[in-house]
């Protein structure tokens, strides 16, 4: 069976979690990373050598990396949804899905100063510097998503994943946002997948 590595409340463990629910997959899930340990035992090293979170063992075949867990499960299970079959879909998902990181990389300060870091030892900084490139990059998917369901068109594909759980983030720390209202309406319309409520819009942690 497949098994899942990584703790819930990591944004890269989220993809690979939304993913899996959305593919209908039957998986084990093993708490690791921060307060569970496990990514520095040698035995974990073994598979993910980047002692981070998350990996996956599909029936022996291991594999890290968020973003190449969620192509390769969309890939073998979701042909079709997840996995757009068509080459220049399929590449204008992929290219959501790199430059999710991107965003992620501006929401960095945010949300480990708002969340994971106590009042008095916030860098108020580098958070407000944080928040206005994320502000700023986030125009970008705000100009494409006018007319649009989702990222690449009237249908989900894995391109909405990464962005979606990068966004929740976003939306869900305590900051001034000026109105994205297309950014805003494909929020609400990934709200409505039990999948992304189940493993993504929960509290921050
Ligand atoms: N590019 C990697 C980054 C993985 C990553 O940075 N994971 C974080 C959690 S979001 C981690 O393992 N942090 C250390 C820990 O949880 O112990 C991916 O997308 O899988």
């Amino acid at each position: 069976m497949l098994k899942i590595w990584g703790r819930t409340n990591s944004v890269n463990v989220k993809k690979a979690l939304w993913c899996v629910e959305e593919l209908g997959l039957k998986y084990e899930r093993v708490d690791a990373g921060m307060q569970f340990g496990v990514t520095k035992t040698p035995e974990y090293l073994k598979i993910n050598p980047t002692s981070l979170v998350p990996t996956i063992d599909d029936d022996g075949f291991t594999l890290w990396e968020s973003h190449t867990i969620v192509r390769y499960l969309a890939a073998k299970h979701g042909a079709g949804t997840l996995w757009p079959t068509d080459l220049e879909a399929r590449a204008d998902a992929e290219r959501w899905m790199d430059w999710a990181f991107t965003f992620q990389g501006a929401m960095r300060n945010v949300f480990w100063g708002l969340i994971r870091t106590p009042p008095e030892k916030r860098d108020a900084k580098a958070i407000e510097e944080g928040r206005k490139k994320s502000i700023e990059l986030l125009a970008i998917p705000e100009s494409v998503l006018s007319g649009k369901s989702f990222i690449t068109g009237e249908r989900f594909t894995m391109g909405d994943i990464p962005l979606g759980c990068e966004v929740q983030r976003y939306m869900r720390v305590p900051i001034e946002r000026p109105a994205f209202p297309h950014v805003e309406a494909w929020f609400e319309r990934l709200r409505e997948r039990p999948a992304f409520r189940k493993f993504v819009d929960i509290p921050l942690s």
